[in-house]
């Protein structure tokens, strides 16, 4: 028999898209995902496993090898400081852009600005490429009051439409990277279990060209 192969999926957006494409490559949850409180779903091949995670713990579950494949979001893998990890697919599901934002026609301060965001490694690292002084303020969610309340000059934040900036008087600034959803491994379970794990990379794969 086949060892068990788990893959762990994001909640949220990211599930309802990823599951139209799983079953594209094959894999099908036992049972309706979206109508159950249960977090560990049988599929209809014995040997694989899905289990569905908040989005920021995907990664984790992958470095640690229990999960063997996740699916995530780019911007939650460039946050992550997780290892032990290869990205082996692009999805091309959920895109969307980072980009810092600010109130609108309102120019920057001339001393060291404040970045609020949740991604914190990620605004960081990028302030320190451009050579501009940040101090980065750790917010866990509505990115979009901290310029308007005065607690940051900036914010670094997810942007699709840009809708929900202007809803709030923001403006889209700098892009700093384009986001979409990847398939991630276990470097480890990649060799141990390749035989199991390529096929699937090969369905989703496949799946994912057929889209175009
Ligand atoms: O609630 P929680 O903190 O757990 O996570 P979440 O609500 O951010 O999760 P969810 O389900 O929204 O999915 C987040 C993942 O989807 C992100 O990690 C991205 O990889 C991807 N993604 C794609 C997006 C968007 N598009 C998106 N538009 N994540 C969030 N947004 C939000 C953004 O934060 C902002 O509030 O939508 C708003 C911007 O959209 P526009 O169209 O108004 O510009
Ligand atoms: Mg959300």
């Amino acid at each position: 028999m086949a060892e068990t192969l788990t893959i762990a999926l994001s909640k949220g957006r990211i599930l309802e898209e990823t599951l139209p494409l799983l079953r594209d490559a094959n894999i099908v949850p036992a049972e309706d995902i979206s109508k159950s409180r249960k977090l560990i779903f049988d599929t209809n091949h014995d040997h694989i496993k899905l289990v569905i995670l908040r989005a920021t713990d995907v990664p984790t579950y992958v470095e640690h090898g229990v999960a063997d494949l996740g699916v995530s979001g780019k911007d939650v893998l460039m946050e992550a400081t997780t290892k032990n990890l290869y990205e082996l697919l692009d999805l091309q599901i959920s895109k969307c852009r980072l980009m810092t934002a600010g109130v609108v026609g309102q120019p920057l301060p001339n001393r060291r600005l404040k970045v609020a965001s949740k991604f914190v490694h990620t605004a960081k690292r990028y302030f320190a490429e451009q050579g501009i002084q940040a101090d980065i303020i750790k917010l866990y969610g509505a990115m979009e009051l901290a310029p308007i309340m005065g607690l940051a000059d900036l914010i670094v934040d997810i942007v699709d439409t840009g809708n929900t900036l202007k809803a709030n008087g923001l403006e889209p600034r700098d892009h700093i990277a384009d986001i979409s959803t990847r398939l991630v491994v276990n470097k480890a379970a990649y060799k141990t279990k390749y035989g199991q794990i390529q096929p699937i990379v090969d369905m989703l794969n496949a799946a994912v060209q057929a889209r175009g």
